[in-house]
C-alpha cells in the first residue's frame, strides 16, 4: 500500500478488533476511526476520532489513506434520525472524501438487511432486488446506492459486503445459512482490497456453510475463499430440534428477527 494507512472506520467495533491485527499484519499501517477510544493502539496504528456524520471529520481521517475498510455505522434497528446520520450520511461522507481525496478503494460494510425480505426459500446473487426489512436494511441499500454511484461516475473500485452473523460461532438455526466467522471476515475484507479491480461489487459475507442462501459467483474477480461452515455445528444447534414457528416473519425471511417488529402482513 506504498507506506499510506488504510482506514477503518467503526475501528472500536467488534469486527474491526478482529481485523485490526491480521490487517496491520498484511498491509502495513492502519489510520482508526470512530466516535469512541478503539482501543490500545498496535504499533502500526494511528487514530483518527470522528462522527461519521461530520463531513470535515471524516475528511481529515481519509486524507492520505490506501484504502477504506468502512465498517462504521448504526448496527442494529434505530430511530431513522440515528440511522439516517450513521449510516446513510456516514457512507455519503465516506465516499465523497475517498473520491476528493483520491482514495480509490472503499470495502464498505452492507448486511443481509438489504435484502431481508427475500424468503428462506430463495437463493439470491448480486442481482437480488433490495428489499430492506428495517430502516438498518434502508439505509445499507442506500449505501450500496452510494457506492455503485461513485463506482459508476468517479471510476472507484467499491465492494459492498452484505454481512451475515459474524459470530465466535453459529448458535441459532438461522446462523447455519448466515453464519461468517471471525477469520472468514478477514478472509474476505482481505480478498476484496486485494482484487485487481472491483469497480462495484456486492459480496455476500458468509462463511462456506452448507445451508447457504447466498452465491458469490457473479464476482470471480474476488479471490475469496471461506473456509469455515456453520454445519459444522448443526448438530449441537439442532439438537432438541427446530422449535421456530415456520410461519413467523422470523422464520420466513432471510433477515430473521428484523423481520418481525411491526410486520402485518399475516396469514
Ligand atoms: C446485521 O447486519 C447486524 O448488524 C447484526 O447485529 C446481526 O443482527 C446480523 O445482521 C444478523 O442478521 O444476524
Amino acid at each position: 500500500m506504498d507506506g499510506q494507512p488504510i482506514l477503518v472506520t467503526g475501528a472500536a467495533g467488534k469486527i474491526a478488533r478482529y481485523l485490526r491485527p491480521r490487517l496491520a499484519e498484511r498491509f502495513g499501517r492502519l489510520r482508526l476511526s470512530d466516535r469512541v477510544d478503539p482501543g490500545p493502539l498496535g504499533p502500526a496504528e494511528e487514530s483518527s476520532l470522528c462522527e461519521l456524520a461530520d463531513f470535515d471529520a471524516v475528511s481529515r481521517a481519509v486524507e492520505g489513506c490506501a484504502a477504506i475498510v468502512h465498517l462504521g455505522a448504526c448496527i442494529v434497528e434505530e430511530r431513522w434520525e440515528v440511522i439516517h446520520d450513521s449510516n446513510i450520511l456516514g457512507a455519503y461522507n465516506v465516499l465523497e472524501a475517498a473520491r476528493r481525496h483520491g482514495v480509490k478503494r472503499v470495502v464498505l460494510a452492507s448486511s443481509v438487511h438489504a435484502v431481508g425480505y427475500h424468503p428462506t426459500t430463495a437463493r439470491l446473487d448480486a442481482g437480488a432486488a433490495a428489499l430492506p426489512d428495517s430502516f438498518y436494511g434502508v439505509s445499507k441499500v442506500a449505501a450500496e446506492g452510494l457506492a455503485c454511484l461513485y463506482a459508476e461516475k468517479a471510476g472507484m473500485d467499491v465492494a459492498c459486503l452484505r454481512i451475515g452473523s459474524v459470530l465466535p460461532e453459529p448458535t441459532e438455526p438461522r446462523h447455519l445459512s448466515t453464519w461468517l466467522s471471525y477469520p472468514d471476515t478477514v478472509r474476505l475484507v482481505i480478498a476484496c482490497l486485494e482484487a485487481p479491480r472491483l469497480g462495484y461489487t456486492i459480496m455476500y459475507g458468509c462463511s462456506a456453510n452448507t445451508r447457504s442462501w447466498w452465491d458469490n459467483s457473479g464476482a470471480p474477480h474476488v479471490d475469496y475463499r471461506p473456509e469455515d461452515n456453520a454445519e459444522d455445528y448443526a448438530a449441537k444447534i439442532l439438537k432438541d430440534g427446530d422449535a421456530r414457528d415456520p410461519k413467523s416473519p422470523e422464520t420466513m425471511f432471510q433477515g430473521g428477527f428484523f423481520c418481525a417488529p411491526g410486520y402485518v402482513k399475516w396469514g
